[in-house]
């Protein structure tokens, strides 16, 4: 009933809407009318009221609510169902668990907190309020060797979408992480369930420093990462980012399972800041540095090292410098 009276006032686009319009839209009393508009007040949404003219919409806050996401949202699959919550301890481990007890591909859990935000390999990820903290359900009909492929695919739509929404265009550092001026604005961890010959599904999550303010990085992330708000000095909504990353990532996933991922990795090549540079990998049992020069069509990192070419399926990659040629 909120999202009706919601819409009504959406619809009038700042005009005033009378309580006996709505009541008689909604067939419920003008009563039960005040009482939405007073739930949808406490959500944060400014409503103005006069007793002759009735109800106004002046402004819709900055919320991840399916209320705002929904708004607009011009996709078939992707946030068919949206989890919201104001605080979660990881949005990637409750879309696993809602994923195992039966959750449709493209469903969604968002949160504005975290308190247990993961990263790969163990590693925490800082969630604070401000961020877009999100994890969607897939079932790709892919071979499990294919998964990193979805990573880079949601890495590009995440970029595609900052671009939509902020104006910023970062760059990626392969495999998961966004860039902005060497400083990482968002992180992606891709979470499987397979077996030998299928994948069952896959969580994949994606942590964006929307609005975070640059106080909030202090200690080891002072340095290293870096927000929309730091970057453009301004707020944007981050229901705008929401909805063009799920439209984004379902036009490139439902391209990719019809006809392969050859169109997202050129992308990806486009956006990568990782080609064409002097990189360090480091594995579990060495370290090697060469030059990135491409990523092969399952996603993999290849190396020009001094011993010849060499291809990383995982690894921890840092840039060192940029070869001009
Ligand atoms: C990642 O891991 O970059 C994947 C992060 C995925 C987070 C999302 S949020 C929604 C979903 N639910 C979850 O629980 N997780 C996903 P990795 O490449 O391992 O990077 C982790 C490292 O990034 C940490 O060790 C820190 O150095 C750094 N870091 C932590 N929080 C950060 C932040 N908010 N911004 C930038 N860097 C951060």
């Amino acid at each position: 009933m909120r999202e009706t009276v919601l819409a009504v006032l959406r619809a009038a686009q700042g005009g005033y809407v009378s309580g006996e319009e709505l009541s008689k839209r909604l067939r419920v009393s003008r009563t039960a009318v005040w009482k939405y508009i007073g739930a949808l007040r406490e959500d944060g949404y400014e409503i103005e009221s006069s007793p002759r003219l009735g109800y106004r919409l002046v402004r819709v806050p900055d919320l991840l609510s399916p209320l705002e996401i929904r708004e607009g949202l011009n996709t078939k699959i992707m946030g068919c169902n949206i989890h919201h919550f104001r605080e979660v301890d990881s949005t990637n481990r409750l879309a696993r668990e809602l994923a195992e007890a039966g959750e449709p591909e493209g469903a969604v859990v968002l949160a504005d907190r975290q308190t247990a935000g993961r990263g790969r390999l163990g590693r925490s990820w800082c969630s604070p309020e401000g961020g877009i903290w999100l994890s969607v359900i897939l079932r790709p009909s892919i071979a499990p060797y294919k998964v990193q492929l979805v990573t880079l695919l949601a890495a590009v739509a995440a970029v595609e979408a900052a671009r939509d929404a902020a104006g910023l265009v970062p760059g990626i550092k392969w495999p998961n992480d966004l860039l902005v001026g060497g400083k990482k604005l968002a992180g992606i961890l891709t979470e499987v369930s397979a077996e030998m010959e299928r994948v069952n599904h896959l969580v994949v999550g994606i942590g964006l420093n929307a609005n975070v303010p640059a106080v909030c990085f202090s200690g080891e992330l002072e340095d290293v990462a870096t927000s929309i708000l730091a970057e453009t000095g301004q707020a944007f909504r981050r229901s705008d980012w929401v909805k063009a990353f799920l439209e984004h990532l379902e036009r490139e996933y439902l391209f990719a399972q019809a006809d392969g991922f050859h169109a997202v990795l050129g992308r990806w090549r486009k956006y990568s800041v990782t080609l064409g540079c002097d990189v360090n990998v480091a594995l579990a049992e060495r370290n090697v540095r060469g030059r990135a020069v491409d990523i092969n069509e399952q996603g993999a990192l290849v190396v020009e090292t001094p011993e010849g070419r060499e291809t990383f399926w995982a690894g921890e990659v840092s840039l060192r410098e940029k070869r001009d040629n």
